[in-house]
């Protein structure tokens, strides 16, 4: 049987690091594409010459050519680009829009069955517009930030509370950015869940509202700390678990962005929700009980992205 194809939109520092886990992973043959003259060519080669060292085999290859990307079975979307000192939302939006635009035209026209995977920020508007331009189903379209800030979370906690990381479940909903739904009680250590082990004396209340507000920040602890650019690694590493997800019909439960008919009361929008990932795509959404908090909180959230994609469809009439 032929190895998958991978199409990485956008070389740039993401989807290099998408492209070395994908084949040190061995998911399978990978195509880089890009704008940039030469850098998708450059990474593609510099990749498989770390093939001998690692023992992979997955063919790894660039291109400025959408007819490359044809029949990948996943695309994972990073092109863009990130804000810069004196640039508004507004002024991103309306860049990564035609991104977008370009994106999903290239994937509708050459790979209209892969399962599609946007990391192109602002996250949930870009993931609807990238739907939109490209026409695909929306099982097939999803959007990578849950993951990230569920690992971001886990993390804290895992030091926090002194024991491994993979005892940790975390869980966080909506929108990406300031106004995400870390879920506290949703999110356990070896199934015990946070406001427990906070009677327990595990941690005490303050500290846990501290860990939930710099999940929050995240990805801006990281830009202020990096100052030339964002998160990468562990983007890219959330992106690929979504990926195999789909390729080896995990049936993961992930929380992602996803479009949602009605599931959680959101109507006709992507948001950050969990989901069941497998060959399907996005094959369930896990409709969860929200307690009041939470409720405000993600319909907070909710309303945050609404605003995102209303001021999409002022930029681009084609979307209203
Ligand atoms: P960067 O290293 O700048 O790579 C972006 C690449 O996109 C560059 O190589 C550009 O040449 C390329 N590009 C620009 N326009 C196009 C186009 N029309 N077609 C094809 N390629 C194009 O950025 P990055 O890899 O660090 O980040 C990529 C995106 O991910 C940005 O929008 C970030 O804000 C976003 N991001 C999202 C998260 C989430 O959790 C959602 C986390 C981190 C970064």
């Amino acid at each position: 049987m032929a190895r998958p194809k991978i199409a990485l939109i956008g070389a740039g520092n993401i989807g290099g690091t998408l492209a070395h886990l994908a084949a040190i992973k061995e998911l399978g043959d990978v195509v880089l594409f890009d704008i940039a003259d030469g850098l998708p060519q450059g990474k593609a080669l510099d990749i498989a010459e770390s093939g001998p060292s690692e023992g992979f085999d997955a063919a790894m290859s660039g291109s400025s050519d959408y007819a490359d990307i044809a029949g990948a079975d996943v695309c994972i979307v990073t092109a863009g680009v990130a804000r810069k000192p004196g640039m508004s939302r507004d002024d991103l939006l309306g860049i990564n829009l035609k991104v977008m635009k370009s994106v999903g035209e290239g994937i509708a026209a050459h790979a209209p069955d892969a399962f599609v995977i946007c990391i192109t920020n602002p996250l949930d508007a870009m993931v609807w517009a990238l739907r939109e331009f490209s026409g695909l189903p929306h099982n097939k379209v999803c959007g990578m930030a849950g993951v990230l800030d569920s690992a971001r979370f886990a993390h804290f906690l895992s030091e926090e509370f002194n024991v491994s990381m993979r005892d940790v479940t975390a869980f966080v909903l909506g929108g990406h950015g300031d106004t995400m739904v870390p879920s506290v009680r949703y999110s356990t250590v070896a199934g015990i869940p946070l406001p427990d082990l906070v009677e327990m004396g595990w941690t005490t209340q303050d500290k846990l509202d501290a860990i939930v507000q710099r999940t929050r920040d995240g990805g801006a602890e990281i830009v202020g700390l990096l100052k030339t650019g964002s998160a990468f690694y562990a983007p890219a590493t959330s992106a690929i678990e979504m990926a195999e997800a789909f390729l080896k019909d995990q049936k993961r439960v992930l929380p992602c962005a996803a479009y949602c008919n009605g599931e959680l009361g959101v109507d006709g929008l992507y948001v950050g929700v969990p989901t069941v990932i497998g060959a399907g795509g996005v094959e369930r959404i896990v409709d969860i009980k929200l307690n009041e908090d939470e409720q405000v909180g993600f319909d907070n959230s909710v309303n945050a992205v609404k605003g995102l994609i209303e001021a999409c469809k002022g930029i681009d009439g084609s979307l209203a």
